[in-house]
């Protein structure tokens, strides 16, 4: 927990600086020191990303509209945890949750998730789904 106030307060001060809001037209990485994947309006930044098993990725939206991080239940390693920013233990109690705007993760705000399980992990935003936002982590051995 202590991580994740730090993470978030690293956040807000960027956020009055030029931030990474600037590059993100160009394509380029919009993640600085203080995330792993970024988010454009409609897209995870990189879409795939590779990290060793045990890294805490962590997710920070660098766009101006709210997304999720929601795994997709059959699209992890079998004996893997189920993940969601909102804390939701399934993908149909995340899709629910964002009903009532929960789970949401807002401009410059982060999500971590530490990965214990080796495999490849499809995630996706939900308000975004059908626009193609969808992610994948390849955590290796
Ligand atoms: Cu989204």
């Amino acid at each position: 927990m202590k991580r994740r106030a730090l993470l978030a307060t690293a956040g807000a001060t960027l956020a009055g600086g030029a931030g990474c809001l600037g590059t993100l037209g160009s394509g380029g990485a919009s993640c600085g020191s203080d995330c792993d994947v970024g988010m454009s309006t409609n897209a995870f930044l990189p879409e795939e990303y590779e990290v060793p098993v045990g890294t805490t990725v962590v997710w920070k939206n660098t766009s101006s509209r709210a997304h999720t991080v929601t795994a997709y239940e059959q699209g992890i390693p079998d004996d893997a945890t189920f993940f969601a920013s909102g804390g939701f233990e399934s993908e149909s109690a995340a899709r629910d949750g964002w009903r009532d705007l929960d789970g949401g993760i807002d401009p410059n705000e982060t999500y971590e998730q530490t990965v214990e399980v080796p495999g490849t992990y499809q995630y996706f935003c939900i308000p975004h789904e059908r626009g193609g936002m969808v992610g994948k982590l390849v955590v290796t051995e």
